[in-house]
């Protein structure tokens, strides 16, 4: 008799490699990469056809620790690998890992054109507010002040919003979280892996050892009731220890403000729900910092749209198969083409 042993579900250990770890201890990326290949075996992915794409930096080592398929291309690039990766294979799921360097300085450019297309992959953008690989030069997330061996007077540029730049950008699919919250972290990656098209996700990395520290203020044990709120569609939006707090538009005016319930006859009836389908809404709660207004983290924005590879392939119509040698030739050859002749 055919004994047929059960298929065992995969685990997080399915998804890790070999390769020792060259992160420093206490790097908040190895808790972003436990986060990743949970949710992957949480949701039975198939690592023969899930890949990895990274640029430059600590964070873009992230493809070597995962068993799955992946490249470690250039730097500020990986979106235009993945770009191709994913057109040419639809069938692939796709994710991009990059840093605050990586994604807004040199490759700000690529990322701005991947969320714009809506092209179907996953976006990590690790942010460490700072360079981690080359020694903790200032980023463009870095905060206005900050000391750095190219600012050691304190940097006096603006930072930019990683969330903020996603949205401007015409990202459909803007979330947010943080590397110690495990949970949380792999429930917004769930759903950017559901959602179709570019899926951006912005999660705050600690850095040990070049900006210990940095998201302190709100990711603290005894300030984070206070200083963040989670985000859930349809629900209103509550914060605070013991949900005390929650935000409302000033009467008014287009701007939000924390208030607190059962003060001044506010209730909860006053409080704005959260609509993740509202891009206006998104970028009021992009733009809150504590400890004014809490740091919004979840899904801030989605709203599906027709991402890149469907819209190209629709547009080949019937065609699947490659062109031949012949046609190819006739396209190169077809209109404006001429012969120089000595
Ligand atoms: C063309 C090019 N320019 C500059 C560098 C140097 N470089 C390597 S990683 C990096 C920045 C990495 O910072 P970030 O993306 O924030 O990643 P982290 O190391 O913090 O994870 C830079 C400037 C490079 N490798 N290639
Ligand atoms: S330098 Fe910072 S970001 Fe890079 S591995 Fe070390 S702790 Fe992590």
């Amino acid at each position: 008799m055919n004994v047929v042993s059960p298929i065992k579900p995969r685990t997080a250990k399915d998804f890790a490699t070999d390769q020792e770890v060259r992160w420093c201890p206490g790097c908040g990326d190895y808790a972003i990469l436990k986060a990743v290949q949970k949710m992957l075996a949480d949701v039975d992915a198939d690592p023969a056809a899930t890949v990895f794409v990274s640029g430059i930096g600590c964070s873009s080592r992230f493809p070597y620790y995962m068993a799955t398929y992946g490249f470690h291309t250039i730097h500020g690039r990986a979106p235009t690998v993945a770009t191709g990766v994913k057109l040419v294979n639809p069938e692939l799921d796709v994710w991009v890992v990059t840093g605050d360097g990586d994604a807004l300085s040199i490759g700000g450019n690529h990322l701005l054109h991947v969320l714009r297309r809506n092209v179907d992959l996953q976006i990590l953008l690790f942010n460490n507010e700072i360079y981690g690989l080359t020694k903790g030069q200032y980023s463009p997330t870095s905060r206005t002040g900050t000391r750095s061996p190219t600012s050691p007077t304190g940097s006096v540029e603006r930072p930019v919003s990683p969330i903020g730049f996603a949205l401007g950008a015409g990202g459909r699919f803007v979330a947010r979280s943080i590397d110690t919250m495990q949970k949380h972290l792999v429930d917004v990656l769930k759903q950017a892996r559901a959602h179709r098209g570019a899926s951006f996700v912005e999660i705050f990395q600690n850095c040990i050892v070049y900006n210990d520290a940095v998201f302190a203020g709100f990711t603290e044990r005894d300030v984070a009731d206070a200083n963040q709120i989670l985000l859930q569609d349809g629900k209103p939006m509550i914060f605070g220890a013991k949900g005390s707090r929650g935000l409302r538009l000033v009467p008014g005016k287009l701007e939000i403000e924390a208030v607190t319930i059962g003060e001044n006859g506010v209730s909860v009836a006053d409080l704005l729900v959260h609509d993740a389908t509202n891009r206006p809404l998104a970028g009021l709660l992009a733009a809150m910092q504590p400890p004014a207004l809490p740091m919004a983290l979840g899904v801030l924005y989605c709203d599906p749209a027709m991402a890149l590879g469907s819209a190209v392939h629709a547009g080949l119509g019937e065609r699947q198969a490659p062109p031949s040698a012949d046609e190819l030739n006739a396209l190169l050859r077809r209109g404006d083409t001429w012969t120089v002749s000595a």
